[in-house]
């Protein structure tokens, strides 16, 4: 007879994020915290930034939610404004010094001003690709999310924080919270496991008459006038769309990926680049792609490089991405129209380049 030696496995405690975080916070009592928002807000930010304002109230943590950009799409503004959402927009009058600690949500790389990048960092959560080393206390990176509001989700889900049926505050965070998901997630097209979950759960306490009021919102005429540039200056490439919609001020920059989610719904086509010059200062764009080969995140860094200091101009996940360059002095040109085809044929010649098709 032959003896099997089984040796016993070793048992590691597998903590769930959800317990450090609470144990991240739990170390922190009585501070005061606040989370910041990167770039433009936008329903997962908002919603994940809220989530997590919610946790920390209630481990005795102060919260205050900081957002750096305009909040330029409408349907944002209506999510903010319907949901009564409290958040400080930045400026060099907010006093930092009383914020023990800072929480990221929905990305990793801080491009913070500098006085805001000194606050120590709890925690990081986000669903966006792995961006190297990130520092923080707590730190909840998962790719295989469509939402960060999705983790949040969960957290709370776990028991976190409680979420109270007759509490109008906890139906507004719920709400904000499936507005996340949905809208990161595509309308649930690019949905996974985590964010179905997420999304079921929030389910109970949504207040779901708010949540088609705000999806309700219509197209701005400027939005339908980019669109229609987009359109009109569109150049077609086998199955690669890119569109220049020339100069768009700050509060219609969101107008440049909605036309190019508008483009890609065009028959034959399944990738699409819109850009063009944001308030005079940078280039911006986004890609939105449905190809199996075609991956964002490297298509964009790949194209367009990145600074001197290896800040890449783009980047994205599976199914779009964004660049912004600075015009720099380039923006002080006084003929508009020659630095606009300056920019756009850049922008072709890069774009053709990369695909491998010749201009004609
Ligand atoms: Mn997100």
């Amino acid at each position: 007879m032959i003896e099997h030696s089984i040796e016993k496995p070793k048992v590691i405690p597998m903590q769930r994020p959800v317990d450090r975080l609470r144990a991240m916070l739990e170390r922190h009592r009585g501070e005061k915290h606040v989370i910041a928002i990167r770039g433009y807000p936008d329903p997962d930010s908002i919603g994940s930034a809220m989530a997590h304002a919610h946790i920390c109230e209630h481990f005795d943590i102060e919260p205050t939610v900081l957002y750096f950009d305009d909040i330029s799409h409408q349907e944002n503004r209506a999510l903010v404004k319907k949901l009564a959402i409290e958040m400080v927009r930045y400026s060099p009058q907010v006093d930092l010094s009383q914020f023990d600690r800072m929480a990221i949500v929905d990305t990793q790389t801080l491009e913070l001003p500098p006085e805001v990048d000194r606050i120590p960092l709890a925690s990081v959560v986000d669903h966006h690709k792995l961006q190297g080393e990130s520092e923080g206390e707590f730190i909840d990176i998962r790719e295989e999310a469509g939402s960060t509001a999705s983790i949040y989700a969960e957290y709370l889900a776990a028991g976190i924080a409680p979420l109270d049926r007759e509490n109008p505050a906890c139906a507004k965070l719920a709400s904000a919270l499936l507005y996340g998901i949905r809208s990161d997630t595509d309308d649930y097209l690019l949905a996974r496991e985590v964010d179905y979950r997420g999304a079921a759960y929030l389910a109970q306490y949504a207040d779901h008459d708010l949540l088609i009021s705000i999806s309700m919102q219509n197209i701005s005429p400027r939005t339908m006038e980019i669109t229609q540039r987009a359109y009109a200056n569109k150049v077609i490439a086998d199955t690669f769309l890119i569109a220049g919609v020339g100069y768009v001020r700050d509060d219609d920059r969101d107008s440049i990926g909605q036309a190019a989610d508008y483009m890609l719904r065009r028959e034959g086509i399944d990738t699409v680049i819109c850009y063009g010059i944001v308030n005079n200062h940078f280039v911006d764009g986004s890609l939105r792609t449905t190809s199996d080969v075609v991956d964002p995140d490297r298509f964009l860094k790949d194209l367009f490089g990145a600074d001197p200091y290896g800040v890449p101009y783009g980047g994205g996940r599976s199914d779009k991405g964004a660049f912004k360059i600075m015009l720099g002095p380039f923006a002080s040109c006084s003929d508009r129209d020659l630095l606009w085809r300056v920019v756009q044929r850049t922008v072709e010649d890069l774009f053709f380049n990369k695909v491998g098709i010749t201009r004609d």
